[in-house]
């Protein structure tokens, strides 16, 4: 088979798992919430962030079933912090995935509260099997390593430096820092949750952290170029939002030769981390390139 023919096989593979396992995850909820709640959890995107919960697992011949709700965990908090970014007191968007953004469709007020019922249905995923894990310290350091992405030392401080960091001169290293917690942590946190789950030793856990820190600012150098230089139709949000927020991006600052010259050496950095795994870190490596070459 053709090598990507094979990654979509294996991607497809892992989606089988995740995409019902978030239905089954929103279909018992009572609550006028759903609505919201399903418009954005199940509206598509790519799962870029459970299939490396997923594929960490697998590399490190973890047992799948146990992964998929730290898989589902990571993708509602995602989620959530695509509702939150877009309301109009943080990025304020009206275009997600070529949907009208859930406060555009919902309400304001229902759109926060969608997020934070994403939130808490996320920890109680992961608390729920944690009770019954076979084994709970390797639940639980999932458990760990997502709330440690996705809160006050991550994924929401990130949101924070990017807000105060709006129209002020920033530097490299600033950004840097703040682009590996906005978007960084959480991805990191995904393959930390899928190494947990596997039972990784200290050295191994520490690899895979290492592959995530790598692939979240490949993806984020990305996400700079494509706001600079695609379309709405192609990329379902609005582009050029960080030049009229005045928002320093790698573009901003290097220009976009150079914004993707180091989207490589990222991406390269990523697949580097992963050489101890040899050929059986194909899946990784290839979904740390797609993070690059992505169109979207
Ligand atoms: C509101 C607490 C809080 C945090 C928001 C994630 C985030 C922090 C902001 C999103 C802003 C943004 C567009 C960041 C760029 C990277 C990113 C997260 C892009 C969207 O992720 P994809 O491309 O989305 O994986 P899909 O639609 O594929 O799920």
């Amino acid at each position: 088979m053709n090598p990507n023919n094979e990654y979509q096989t294996r991607y497809a593979s892992y989606l089988s798992l995740i995409e019902p396992a978030l239905r089954l995850a929103v279909e018992p909820l009572e609550s006028p919430l759903k609505e919201a709640i399903s418009y954005s959890l199940l509206s598509g995107g790519k799962r870029l962030r459970p299939v490396l919960t997923l594929a960490c697992c697998d590399l490190l011949h973890g047992c799948m079933e146990d992964a998929i709700p730290f898989a589902c965990a990571v993708e509602m908090i995602h989620a959530y912090s695509l509702i939150h970014d877009d309301l109009p007191c943080m990025d304020d968007d009206d275009l997600r995935r070529g949907q009208p953004t859930n406060h555009k469709v919902f309400g304001e007020a229902m759109a926060v509260l969608a997020g934070d019922g994403l939130q808490s249905l996320a920890f109680a995923t992961m608390a729920h099997q944690t009770l019954e894990a076979t084994n709970v310290w390797h639940a639980c350091r999932a458990m760990a390593a997502v709330a440690d992405g996705c809160g006050v030392q991550g994924m929401v401080n990130g949101q924070v430096r990017d807000l105060q960091a709006e129209g002020k001169p920033v530097s490299l290293s600033s950004l840097q820092a703040i682009h590996a917690q906005k978007t960084g942590a959480l991805i990191e946190a995904a393959c930390l949750a899928g190494a947990a789950c596997a039972g990784a030793d200290t050295a191994s856990y520490q690899t895979i952290g290492r592959f995530g820190q790598a692939v979240g600012l490949a993806f984020q150098i990305a996400d700079d170029i494509l706001d600079a230089t695609s379309d709405a139709q192609t990329l379902g949000k609005t582009p050029g939002k960080d030049a009229r927020d005045h928002k320093a991006t790698y573009v901003s600052l290097l220009g976009l030769e150079t914004a993707r010259l180091r989207a490589q050496a990222a991406c390269q950095q990523a697949e580097e981390a992963l050489s101890g795994f040899g050929e059986s870190a194909w899946f990784l490596r290839m979904t740390a390139q797609n993070a690059v070459k992505r169109s979207k």
